[in-house]
């Protein structure tokens, strides 16, 4: 069989160590997708059926692997669909490469069908973007975006026109200009370089971190794999660390110099210690919601990306590099503080505060409480379990209900905070780490979306489990309106749907639970399944994701859409009263 040009790119990508491409054919791509029928022994393509999870499956795949994801989708609708998923990786800095297909090159440029000009539509989410125009150059192109979204953590984009899919590799069809270059030759190979601060910035990091009386370690997604350093560095410290939601699994919920995470989904104490602290040592962190960060305190703050430091607060001492490396640098520096009452109240009042958490997640709660839901999948999901949640009330109930512990991971759309992204991602690391539990935490209007993906699974063999705490409401949206003042608007579905079945139909196990003392066996049962699994839980619509500390504006709110006729008041105050009562009672 004669080769044809897109084996270029296949093999390219085989050299990088690619094993997964996860797609959709069309007829703008049939070309690479023979290409990858001729290699199939080397790299597995998994076929879903939405574009946008394959974009959200390469991102799950490139955040819990580090190695770059690859999807690939068609020309037109197919590159479209990839959007929101390739946003969802340059937001939270996962290596991808998007391949899509273009218009033949005799037809580019005249209006023809499908002909949507991908380049231009990529150029904000893609660092490096770029058409294939001759065959000559397809593996340099494939090791300048490799190396662009491996090195810069972001979204790279080849588009390949159609006919060329299919050319002659060794054909060479213009000459000219001066003739200075040759077809370029370049290897696929990308080296980490080891970035460490210069030593007099850790002596002055040093400085300003053993001056402080009240210091806070601030952890981010960046410290995932440096727990060891950030416990040593806050145990020296004597301060209470703080997780931002993607940094969870940076180091256990239980241990004691934890708090847990910060912002409205944060608990008590991690904004307590944020108000009160004098000097913050951030980790690996580019936390948005500034008005959660101390406003007069000194900071240090690590990255391994310079242009990030101090992007959130005016940090005193910037330390570009890695975390783990950073921190191991800056440990021998830090002197073991005496004066440790900060940490020590800090930890008094997690206490109080797993106190009423755990009174949240009261069993004999009914509708069933989604706390109580997120605690039995806590207490049963292997130490080593991973977690994908979705937007929505679902992560607040992930954030403060699924303790880290072991090796867990816990994965979201963190920045772009797009529903539906935690099937796809549950896919995609089943499909890479075929022997680890992988759930997807999903509410009902997200998991809606991108539904067809649990067929995915069932297709694939992969054997991920899927809670959908089902409040028949796009939840979080409900209480953001409420807290405004806003009567509801346009937030509950009009029917309860049962996905069940549903997944029953697909081959899957489906399991549907109403009464809470069916949630335990249920979740059991699940979990036990060799193969992909559902659980739909009818969870309290009425159940609000309170912030740890209500403020005025939006008690007020609250109280103002209730005099404005919020339909479902009474409800509503019956399941806030309780939690307060169940609070107070504990
Ligand atoms: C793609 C997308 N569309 C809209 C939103 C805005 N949004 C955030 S959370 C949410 C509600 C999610 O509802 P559901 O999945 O049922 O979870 P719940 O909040 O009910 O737990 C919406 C609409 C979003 N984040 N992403
Ligand atoms: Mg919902």
């Amino acid at each position: 069989m004669k080769k044809i040009a897109s084996e270029l790119l296949v093999e390219r990508l085989i050299e990088w160590g690619v094993d997964t491409v996860f797609g959709l054919p069309g007829d703008g791509i049939n070309g690479i997708m023979e290409g990858l029928r001729r290699h199939e022994d080397k790299v597995r393509f998994i076929l879903v059926h939405h574009e946008e999870a394959a974009a959200f499956m390469a991102t799950g795949y490139a955040k819990s692997t580090g190695k770059v994801g690859v999807c690939l989708a068609t020309s037109g609708p197919g590159g479209l669909h990839l959007l929101n998923g390739l946003y969802d990786a340059k937001l939270d800095h996962a290596p991808v490469l998007a391949i899509t297909g273009l218009q033949g090159t005799q037809q580019l440029g005249t209006g023809y069908q499908q002909e949507v000009h991908l380049e231009r539509v990529m150029e904000d989410v893609a660092a490096y973007n770029v058409a294939v125009q001759v065959p000559g150059p397809i593996a340099t192109l494939v090791d300048f975006a490799i190396k662009t979204a491996l090195a810069d953590k972001t979204v790279s984009h080849i588009t390949f026109p159609v006919d060329l899919q299919e050319a002659d590799p060794e054909v060479v069809p213009w000459q000219g200009g001066l003739g200075v270059a040759r077809t370029p030759e370049s290897s696929p190979r990308y080296l980490e370089g080891r970035i460490v601060p210069a030593p007099e910035s850790l002596e002055q990091a040093a400085r300003l971190l053993n001056e402080g009386g009240r210091v806070v370690l601030f952890a981010g997604a960046g410290a995932i794999g440096a727990g060891s350093e950030v416990l040593r560095a806050a145990e020296l410290l004597a301060s209470p660390i703080v997780k931002t939601l993607p940094g969870k699994a940076s180091v256990p919920d239980a241990h004691p110099l934890v708090l847990g995470g910060i912002g409205l989904l944060g608990t008590r104490p991690s904004e307590e210690a944020m108000e009160q602290c004098d000097t913050i040592l951030m980790v690996g962190t580019n936390f948005p919601y500034t008005r959660f960060l101390p406003e007069h305190a000194r900071a240090v703050q690590i990255d391994r990306e310079p242009k990030r430091i101090g992007n959130r607060l005016a940090v005193d001492v910037a330390l570009a590099g890695d975390a783990k490396q950073t921190l191991s640098a800056l440990i021998p520096l830090l002197k073991e503080k005496a004066e440790r009452s900060f940490l020590v109240r800090a930890q008094e009042g997690m206490e109080s505060w797993r106190g009423k958490m755990a009174a949240l997640e009261d069993p004999a709660r009914s509708p069933i409480a989604p706390q109580y839901l997120m605690s039995v999948i806590d207490k049963l999901a292997e130490d080593d379990a991973v977690l994908c949640s979705d937007s929505g009330t679902v992560a607040t109930w992930a954030a403060r209900h699924f303790d880290i512990r072991g090796n867990r991971r816990f994965y979201l759309s963190s920045n772009l905070a797009s529903m539906a992204c935690a099937v796809p991602y549950a896919n995609a690391i089943q499909a890479a780490y075929p022997g680890r539990q992988c759930l997807a935490f999903v509410g009902d209007g997200g998991f809606a979306m991108l539904m067809a993906e649990f067929m995915t699974a069932v297709r694939n063999e992969l054997p991920v489990k899927v809670v959908v705490n089902n409040n028949g409401a796009l939840g979080q949206i409900l209480w953001e309106q409420m807290a405004l003042g806003y009567p509801e608007m346009g937030v509950r579905f009009e029917r309860a749907f049962n996905f069940a079945p549903w997944a029953q139909s697909c081959g899957g196990f489906g399991v549907r639970v109403e009464d809470p003392a069916e949630v335990e066996p249920a979740v059991r049962n699940a979990l036990a399944f060799e193969g992909p699994a559902l659980v739909d839980v009818v969870v309290n619509p009425d159940e609000p994701p309170m912030p740890s500390k209500v403020t005025y504006e939006q008690a007020k709110g609250f109280v103002e859409s209730f005099l404005r006729g919020q339909p479902r008041r009474a409800s509503i105050t019956s399941t806030l009263l309780r939690d307060k009562i169940t609070e107070l009672t504990d």
